[in-house]
């Protein structure tokens, strides 16, 4: 059976797809130029007539052969999270063929640094999420040249699937919408949601810079005008884009879009395998391991990691979280821990290690978020009878312990018509058949099998609180809607792993730091890959935000050390 490489050959030579003489760089920008040439953008594509449509995916526009390998099997990547059934991609039956492990080889590493370095730039930004993309444009801005490597086949990490919002306060938006909110408040809120085991200096920075962490994104291009409350803050301040889209990949295209008209050098299957460092202990550069050029060297005055947690590490979570190894993961396959594991090896001090934060609304056996965005906008969580247990807005580490302690183990999110038309996101679990429905109260609680009178007393109780403004059972702060239109859903759920809130120690400039808490020289680290900011648990909505704000804050400290070196 031939691969698609052989088939294109055949057709019309090499040079269907590749240049001449063939040269394939690890993104393999020409390559997939060439797909799209013959093939078209994904919008053209858009009229399959699969029962969805994989090329208009959340994950954006990325590479055809992201998932449609030359001349290897085809990887159908929206598998990784989802489990659809669709026929065959083109070339599945094809020879299997040794592909990219995208491993450590020891040796090769070694011959590497030996080598020394094969290319040099001022800024290396590793990893090319949200924190990355953001730490980029900042060294960028500040005047250094950059290169952008991510291991994936595509950027966006774990910020492309974030769906929440990120939150920020003193914003247009929280003005516009009349909401009082205060940087002290945000301080406190976050400290409280991680047992005050936050460095405050790194929150206080993250509430301070939050506004114009905001502004700078709009400046790029991205919508962030919506506004809706997470667990455990008491105002609305998590910002979301217009009409219910998630803000992951809102931010993510506009990103990417920024990075590419600023000429920033971003390079895909390319991962870094092992910081150097000189005698004197300062980070020379990195090894990269590239799809197509193998393992080489670039020396850099300046290093950023921001390479994301580890949520998908089963070693390390095994390791550092023995109760959670069990547990699914809402995270991208890409969240595997390489920054924290490659700082350590050169001596990096890692703060929290071993917190690691369960989102209690994972659809149950799936890897698919129910994000918080779906409580809320008004949703109501109920058990396996239909009795609410705990306000749906408290913070995730009490949310995800109590639905452990139902029976079962597991919850449902319920919530009426009302709802489904405002959350656009609740589409998509339609489409992903996650949702039970019912014309009545009654119905819902058969099709799911709750209780039909404690279902009914559930909702009539919650309305009469959302009529008083007042919930007496849980103390429920915010109760947007009520629940009377027809027809009613529920989508059953319980705590999956979603974010590891320890990594390496940063301090205010985000230098790392080493076992004496002094700054590492040339390393700075952003994002998921570092500890500190959340403490044991993290709010809803302080990812992206960490991602931005501590994204820049490193990609100008990276520029100013490269530039004065
Ligand atoms: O910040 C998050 O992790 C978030 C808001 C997730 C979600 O439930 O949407």
């Amino acid at each position: 059976t031939p691969d698609m490489g052989s088939f294109h050959a055949d057709m019309g030579s090499c040079q269907s797809c590749h240049a001449k003489p063939i040269k394939v760089t690890d993104s393999e920008t020409h390559e997939n130029a060439q797909c799209k040439s013959c093939h078209g953008e994904y919008a053209e594509l858009a009229n399959d007539k699969l029962q969805f449509d994989p090329h208009n995916s959340h994950l954006g526009d990325i590479n055809c052969t992201s998932c449609h390998k030359g001349h290897e099997e085809p990887k159908f990547y929206c598998n990784e999270c989802h489990s659809f059934d669709i026929k065959p991609m083109p070339f599945s039956d094809a020879k299997k063929k040794k592909s990219w492990d995208d491993g450590w080889d020891q040796d090769k590493i070694q011959k590497a640094i030996a080598a020394g370095p094969s290319e040099t730039t001022q800024v290396l930004v590793v990893g090319a999420g949200s924190a990355g993309f953001n730490a980029s444009l900042a060294a960028k801005k500040a005047g250094a040249n950059v290169i952008l490597v991510d291991k994936a086949p595509f950027s966006g990490g774990n910020s492309m699937i974030s769906a929440g919002g990120m939150n920020a306060v003193g914003t247009k938006q929280q003005t516009a919408h009349g909401v009082e909110d205060k940087v002290e408040w945000f301080i406190e809120d976050a400290m409280k949601g991680g047992r005050q085991q936050n460095d405050i200096k790194l929150v206080t920075i993250l509430a301070e810079q939050s506004a114009d962490g905001v502004q700078w994104l709009e400046s790029l291009g991205a919508n962030l005008d919506d506004l809706k409350r997470s667990g455990g803050a008491r105002v609305d301040r998590t910002h979301r884009p217009h009409g219910g889209k998630s803000s992951g990949p809102e931010i993510i295209d506009t990103l990417r879009k920024a990075a590419k008209e600023q000429g920033i050098d971003t390079r895909l299957n390319s991962r870094v395998v092992k910081l150097v460092v000189n005698d004197d202990h300062s980070v020379v550069g990195a090894v990269v391991h590239g799809k197509h050029t193998g393992y080489y060297m670039i020396g850099a005055k300046s290093v950023v990691l921001a390479t994301g947690g580890y949520g998908m590490n089963k070693e390390m979570i095994a390791y550092y979280r023995p109760t959670m190894k069990d547990m699914t993961s809402s995270n991208n396959i890409t969240a595997t821990g390489d920054g924290v594991l490659m700082a350590k090896e050169i001596g990096a001090s890692m703060t929290d290690i071993d917190w690691v934060q369960a989102h209690p609304t994972v659809g149950k056996d799936s890897r698919i978020l129910i994000s918080e965005t779906v409580r809320g906008v008004g949703a109501v969580m109920v058990n396996k009878d239909g009795n609410r247990f705990i306000s749906e807005l408290t913070t995730r580490d009490k949310a995800s312990d109590a639905i452990l302690k139902q029976p079962g183990q597991f919850a449902w999110i319920i919530f009426d018509n009302q709802l489904y038309k405002k959350a656009k996101m609740v589409r998509g679990y339609d489409h992903l058949e996650m949702l039970y429905k019912g014309d009545t109260v009654e119905q819902l609680a058969k099709s799911t099998g709750m209780k039909v009178a404690d279902l009914a007393k559930t909702v009539s109780d919650y309305n009469g609180y959302v009529a008083s403004g007042k919930d007496t059972a849980f103390g429920r702060a915010d109760m947007p809607l009520n629940m009377t239109q027809s027809p009613y859903y529920a989508v059953k759920v319980a705590p999956g792993i979603h974010h590891t809130m320890g990594g390496v120690a940063i301090n205010t400039t985000a230098s790392v730091l080493d076992l004496q808490s002094k700054p590492i020289d040339g390393l700075f680290a952003a994002g998921e890959v570092t500890g500190g900011v959340h403490g044991y648990n993290r709010l809803g909505g302080n990812a992206i935000a960490d991602t931005v704000v501590f994204g820049r804050i490193a990609g100008d400290n990276a520029a100013k050390h490269a530039l004065d070196k």
